[in-house]
């Protein structure tokens, strides 16, 4: 199974992303998972241009997107892509949409195709602080997740909001992203022993 991780750059002042950083300490392989990862612009127009170029290279079994979430204490699983932008700051290119419709053809939201319980639940047993989120905001995040969503189908494919490294380790984050990538992978298996139709 391929997973594609990906992590942003620097924002908002800050000279480094928690995001993209705890995804350079994953091995490329790892119990039958091939981890690819890419940094993405904080970018509202360049970001889900990227990701989804990346998808066409690659073509994942599964897409996991990493951000920062300055003001919380644990990883967020985000059950939600919001078809909205409200941004507080520019982003990295200038662009600072206010209260606008990501895609007025779109539905209001898209859920994540990755099962957030579960997962928060598994990460909690592993104890790594985790919960599920109902809000990825309406800033660069949300606008990639409701991106991805739109053309993922039923492939695994979501959200995760990740702390500052002074509430959480990076070398937390990166267990956390292997833990979640070993449980997609044994998903996938025992999906793949029941899918032969015939
Ligand atoms: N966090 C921002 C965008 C980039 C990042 O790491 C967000 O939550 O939208």
């Amino acid at each position: 199974m391929k997973i594609l991780f990906t992590g942003f750059e620097p924002f908002d002042g800050g000279s480094s992303n928690p995001s993209y950083e705890c995804l350079k300490g994953l091995p490329p392989m790892a119990d039958g998972v091939e981890f690819v990862t890419m940094e993405l612009p904080v970018s509202f127009r360049r970001a889900p241009e990227r990701l989804l170029e990346r998808m066409k290279v690659e073509r994942p079994d599964a897409v996991i997107c990493l951000g920062l979430a300055a003001n919380r204490e644990k990883l967020s699983l985000e059950k939600v892509g919001l078809n909205y932008a409200h941004a507080r700051i520019p982003d990295n290119d200038g662009m600072q949409p206010r209260d606008l419709l990501l895609d007025p053809a779109g539905p209001a939201a898209y859920f994540s195709t990755l099962p957030v319980v579960p997962l928060a639940e598994m990460l909690n047993r592993e104890g790594i602080p985790a919960e599920v989120s109902l809000t990825a905001g309406a800033y660069v995040c949300n606008c990639l997740l409701y991106r991805l969503l739109a053309v993922v189908g039923t492939m695994p494919a979501g959200f995760i909001h990740v702390p500052r490294t002074e509430k959480m380790a990076l070398e937390t984050m990166t267990r956390a992203m292997m833990q979640t990538a070993a449980c997609l992978a044994a998903e996938s298996r025992k999906r793949g022993n029941h899918a032969i139709p015939f």
